[in-house]
């Protein structure tokens, strides 16, 4: 069934008010809302008239199903083109070995036109409505989400709203003095900057110090939060909503069924503030949400915010006394994840026990990303706020912690410090296996045992009944890539540790075949027990702290973060080895026990 002009203006009835409601929190005061109404209303009808068909009748189905992403089979996968299969066309051949993996939801990196030279891993974009041309041209991705369509599976792809690259059109056009486009951008002076700067934080302190590059064509300092090349967007100038909303669309036209908003805390700047998670940041999400409720609802808002688990539920959305305003469908769970790693570290589940136990209630239509492994490095800070509850010193705990997965004294991990030398506490890079384990296991035993600890992690985002999404290579147990630090491209950014060229010769090797299995066994637990959306944490014996206890769907879940065993009083059939759990969990093991407790 088509979308009609008719549907359209209900749709535009029913979000409209929403949308217009954001655009007069953010630009009311300082420009006239009726002029900036109808140009968006235009862009709106203006992309509406050109949604394919087929994109319409997503449009109508999920309108009439609003949860349909909120389901036990929806595992992610996120990855690079050029790393997994050379070339987009490449990618459409592989989408039989997603489906066969159990994939509905595929994210791919570095897919849009990035910056000539260094472009981040692809986060500096020059054209968003381009294909990177190494990769592809756009009617490749056209072709390719119809053949994921056709097996269920959701297209995403970043949409980088804090900045462009500076070889974006808008960045050329404002560096050779065009004043329309400069103010896409922000410049302040050099004494402004540096008052700035003692409030705000640093995300790469080592490789790209500071918040601010003096660019002499702009005359002055470019607000920069990541790298220099990276010019953050002045979202307080409405002309950059506008040409966002535009794209966006244009891209959902294209076929994306999703968008990673990439850095969305960073969006809203205000002196005096860290500018992180600001209130017109959310403003901004939902203004985007709205527009997108409008012409393209079959399309999903996934929020990127690496940020204190206190900050993340507004990104969901929220009811500022005109009802509630939804923002993203799918929001990262980063604490969850750098829970678990801290709690292999510590051998305690006490940290993802306090995760789980905030990641509920969530609104409907919403879900949580789950992940034991991404693109990024783990981050320790953001978890901070949730250690001081439990710790009088998170601080210290967390740099415990972080030694330990570098590989501190005995320990099996193998990771490396990210823009710190190891001596302040910041990020630490590494592949899912080399991080469990496996690249230092010499033995049969030690190699058992890592499979455990990657299993109990991919146990850990599946139970939590999120889109457990899986990065590349981590299905089949790839292992730190040192190769990056020769090349002279690529030798600055440690994040290259975890993002190999993906070994298609390692499918059916037995640490592949053993973590694959693993991985299917739990996606068919988490099915059987219709599981799905947002986990419970169920009592456990109080003198075990080494064991986490999840409820998914019907399903009771145990996870034994240590590596002793230990006892567990529950009891009931396990769907992953489909035999009576017995009374005692093996060291690192994980167990789901099928429905209600008897
Ligand atoms: C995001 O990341 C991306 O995931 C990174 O790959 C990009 O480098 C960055 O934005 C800039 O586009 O702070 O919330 O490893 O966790 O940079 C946004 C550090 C971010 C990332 C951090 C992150």
């Amino acid at each position: 069934m088509a979308t009609t002009s008719s549907d359209l203006d209900t749709r535009l009835r029913q979000h409209g008010t929403t949308l217009r409601r954001q655009l007069e929190r953010l630009y009311g005061a300082t420009h006239d809302g009726d002029a900036l109404w109808s140009r968006i209303e235009a862009v709106l009808r203006d992309r509406m008239a050109e949604r394919p068909p087929v994109m319409q009748a997503l449009d109508v189905a999920r309108i009439a199903d609003r949860d349909w992403f909120v389901a036990p089979d929806m595992i992610g996968y996120s990855t690079y083109v050029d790393r997994f299969a050379g070339t987009v066309s490449g990618l459409t051949q592989k989408v039989e070995y997603l489906d066969t993996l159990g994939v509905r939801y595929l994210h791919l990196l570095a897919l849009l036109k990035a910056r000539t030279g260094d472009s981040d891993g692809g986060f500096a974009v020059a054209d968003y409505l381009s294909i990177e041309p190494t990769l592809g041209t756009m009617a490749d991705v056209e072709a390719l989400c119809g053949s994921l369509r056709a097996s269920r599976i959701s297209l995403c792809v970043d949409l980088a709203l804090n900045h462009t690259a500076d070889d974006h059109v808008w960045a050329l056009k404002a560096k050779a003095g065009d004043p329309h486009y400069r103010d896409y951008y922000i410049v302040l002076d050099e004494a402004e900057a540096a008052a700035r700067e003692t409030v705000l934080p640093q995300v790469f302190p080592t490789t790209a110090p500071g918040n601010f590059t003096h660019v002499p064509e702009m005359g002055g300092e470019v607000w920069t939060t990541f790298y220099p090349f990276q010019w953050d967007l002045n979202w307080a100038n409405p002309e950059v909503m506008l040409a966002m909303v535009d794209t966006m669309l244009r891209l959902a036209n294209h076929g994306f069924e999703a968008f990673r908003l990439d850095s969305t805390a960073f969006l809203w700047k205000q002196a005096g503030t860290d500018c992180r998670n600001l209130p017109q940041s959310h403003f901004i999400v939902r203004a985007l949400r709205a527009a997108l409720d409008i012409v393209a609802p079959a399309t999903l808002l996934k929020a990127e915010a690496i940020v204190p688990t206190a900050f993340v539920p507004p990104y969901f959305g929220a009811d500022e006394g005109e009802g509630f305003e939804p923002e993203c469908h799918l929001v990262y769970n980063n604490s969850l994840m750098v829970a678990g790693w801290v709690a292999l570290a510590e051998q305690s589940a006490a940290l993802p026990a306090a995760i789980v136990d905030v990641s509920g209630g969530l609104p409907h239509g919403a879900n949580w990303l789950t992940y034991a492994r991404c693109h990024d490095d783990i981050g320790w800070g953001a978890v901070l706020g949730d250690l001081r509850g439990i710790d009088s010193d998170p601080e210290a705990r967390l740099t415990d912690a972080a030694h330990f997965i570098e590989g501190a004294g005995d320990s099996w991990a193998r990771g490396v410090p990210f823009q710190s030398d190891g001596s302040v506490l910041h990020g630490t890079n590494g592949t899912l296996a080399s991080l469990a384990g496996l690249e230092a296991a010499t033995d049969d035993v030690s190699r058992e045992t890592a499979f455990r600890r990657i299993a109990l992690l991919n146990t850990l985002a599946v139970a939590s009944g999120g889109v457990a999404t899986i990065y590349m290579g981590d299905e089949v147990g790839m292992l730190n890539d040192y190769a990056y630090r020769d090349d002279p491209d690529r030798a600055h950014e440690g994040r290259w540790l975890h993002r190999p060229q993906m070994d298609w010769s390692a499918l059916d090797t037995p640490a592949a075949m053993r973590i694959a299995g693993d991985l299917a066994r739990l996606r068919a637990a988490r099915v059987a027990g219709a599981g799905a959306g947002a986990p419970t944490l169920l009592a456990t014996d109080a003198s075990v702290p080494a064991l986490l206890g999840i409820r998914c769907g019907t399903d009771r879940v145990y996870l034994n973060f240590s590596d002793r065993a230990v006892p567990l009083s529950d009891t009931g059939t396990d769907r992953l080895s489909g035999s009576a759990a017995a009374a005692t969990l093996a060291p690192w093991q994980a167990v789901w026990l099928m429905g209600d407790r008897a």
